[in-house]
């Protein structure tokens, strides 16, 4: 487990005191309040990979926005450090205490406020779990515009603080366009209110989208509106196994043109992500051959029988080009589950392997296998990578293609400084070299911070931090975090 090497507590921030717990108790009740019970506090403490754990003694469970608002007014006039946590699935470990920061968790805000069925705009607690809200709308007809493999744990609070992307985003587009409104309680306890539920409304700064993405830094995100689509009736699922990169992008661009307003995600990984995948977790091939690569391709419209004919016409046209080696089209809702559930399954299975390297980048679509190959030849040369008794077990590549995110992970038996040191920050430099993004979708928390020089430039990182100055001048949320400290 990382012990946040590098950091040392800021001193400035208040120990908690038998008073500050007696302040919290007489606000939220005994059962509001976790105080210095370690098994309790263990998974406030720690993050969903078990990479991340911190010291914290007090986790806050508040009911009500007015009840953050009365935590954030405390701990703002005493000085001290909060981390707002959702569902704790964050990767980045930006969800768990570095030290004795009060946890203020938003798992006892989780009531649905309102929905429109003319409009489908949801408005719910922050606290909301998204697999709830996504089964609460599909008995409207509805479904939520985002979906990642985390959606059992996760709290929407926390995909707005991380905005998350996810398997849907090629279709519903981000949280940046799909929020419409946010409740939120900054620093000082202030409540700011947002909760709109227009589409337009043009009327000066749009503040809340300062707060999607800011992953707990200048606010408690206790509400959100967002806007919904319908649930389509008809969805087709179908995976292709091709024989090259180059072949991957074919396919996507096809699919963009052949299935254009059905297409509702495209998702690709290598043959060792699926064997990683294999190694931890019971399927059966869902094809006869093993391919190099894979593509998962959703269509998702309101008329099966022409969205048949569509996906089957464009299956016919990548085989037919030799574009795929070979193509399934799910035939009903289990099959559809197994082959996503192989996609969404990857991320477990690597939690499965004794250590594992996490990286969520973004680059132009071409050059995204040519990082997975040169990281290889890298670790190899590198004298890490190939050998029987390797640090390095495997280096595994998948991703959502259409948004250019290549998710990373390198798997290996054990955490040592000669990997990181050959991985960092030599991936870094080579994404910032092809116009990339060094993190996607998850955030920056505290493992990607003190690398944000190299996707914005030093004047954006100063006006960042002019701007977490003027919310949270005292420095009190998620501190350590987000922006560089060195
Ligand atoms: P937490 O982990 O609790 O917190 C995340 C960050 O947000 C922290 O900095 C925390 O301080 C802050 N925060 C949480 N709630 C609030 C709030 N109410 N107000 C202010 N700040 C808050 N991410 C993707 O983008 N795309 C994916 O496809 C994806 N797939 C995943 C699959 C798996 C299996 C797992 C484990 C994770 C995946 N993630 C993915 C990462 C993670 O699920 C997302 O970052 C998610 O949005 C985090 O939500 P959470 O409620 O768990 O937040
Ligand atoms: C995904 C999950 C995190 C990871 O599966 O889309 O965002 O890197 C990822 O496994
Ligand atoms: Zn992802």
């Amino acid at each position: 487990v990382d012990k946040f090497p590098g950091h040392v507590r800021n001193e400035n921030f208040k120990k908690i005191t038998e008073q500050d717990v007696d302040f919290f108790k007489s606000l939220l009740g005994e059962t509001g309040v976790v105080y210095k019970n370690e098994d309790d506090l263990f998974a406030f403490n720690t993050d969903w990979m078990n990479k991340f754990r911190g010291k914290s003694q007090l986790a806050l469970k508040p009911k009500t926005t007015q009840q953050v608002s009365a935590i954030m007014k405390y701990c703002n006039d005493q000085k001290i450090a909060v981390v707002p946590q959702g569902g704790n699935t964050g990767l980045v470990g930006g969800s768990v205490p570095l030290f004795d920061e009060v946890v203020l968790s938003l798992q006892n805000m989780n009531n649905i406020r309102g929905f429109d069925d003319v409009s489908g705009v949801l408005s719910a607690d922050a606290g909301c779990v998204l697999e709830v809200l996504d089964n609460w709308l599909g008995e409207k007809g509805y479904m939520m515009p985002l979906d990642l493999g985390a959606k059992g744990s996760c709290h929407i609070g926390g995909n707005i603080a991380t905005n998350a992307g996810g398997l849907r985003l090629l279709r519903y587009g981000s949280l940046h366009g799909t929020v419409l409104g946010l409740e939120v309680v900054l620093p000082d306890g202030t409540i700011l209110d947002n909760m709109a539920t227009l589409r337009k409304d043009n009327t000066g700064y749009d503040l809340k989208q300062l707060f999607i993405g800011s992953e707990g830094t200048i606010g408690v995100v206790t509400g959100v509106s967002i806007l919904t689509p319908h649930r389509s009736k008809a969805v087709n699922v179908a995976l292709l196994g091709l024989n090259s990169f180059e072949d991957v992008q074919k396919a996507f661009t096809h699919s963009r043109k052949e299935l254009s307003e059905i297409l509702s995600a495209f998702e690709f990984w290598d043959i060792n992500a699926l064997e990683m995948f294999k190694k931890h977790a019971v399927t059966k091939a869902a094809m006869e051959n093993e391919y190099p690569f894979y593509v998962l391709v959703e269509t998702s419209g309101s008329n099966k029988d022409h969205d048949d004919e569509k996906l089957n016409n464009y299956l016919e046209k990548m085989m037919e080009n030799e574009v795929a080696q070979d193509g399934v089209v799910a035939q009903d809702e289990t099959q559809i589950r197994s082959l996503w559930a192989i996609r969404e399954g990857f991320t477990e299975a690597l939690g499965k392997e004794p250590a594992v390297y996490k990286y969520d980048i973004s680059m132009p679509v071409p050059k995204i296998y040519e990082c997975v190959e040169d990281m290889r030849a890298h670790l190899t040369q590198g004298g890490v990578l190939g050998k029987p008794d390797s640090a390095v077990i495997d280096v595994v590549a998948y991703g959502h293609v259409g948004d250019g995110n290549l998710h990373l992970n390198i798997a290996a038996n054990r955490h040592d400084k000669k990997t990181s040191e050959l991985i960092e920050p030599y991936l870094f430099e080579w994404v910032a070299k092809h116009k990339g993004s060094i993190s996607a979708e998850h955030g920056l928390g505290v493992a990607k911070n003190e690398f944000l020089g190299y996707s914005k430039s030093p004047v954006m990182i100063n006006m960042m931090k002019t701007i977490k100055n003027l919310f949270d001048p005292n420095g009190i949320m998620n501190p350590y975090k987000y922006l560089p400290t060195k």
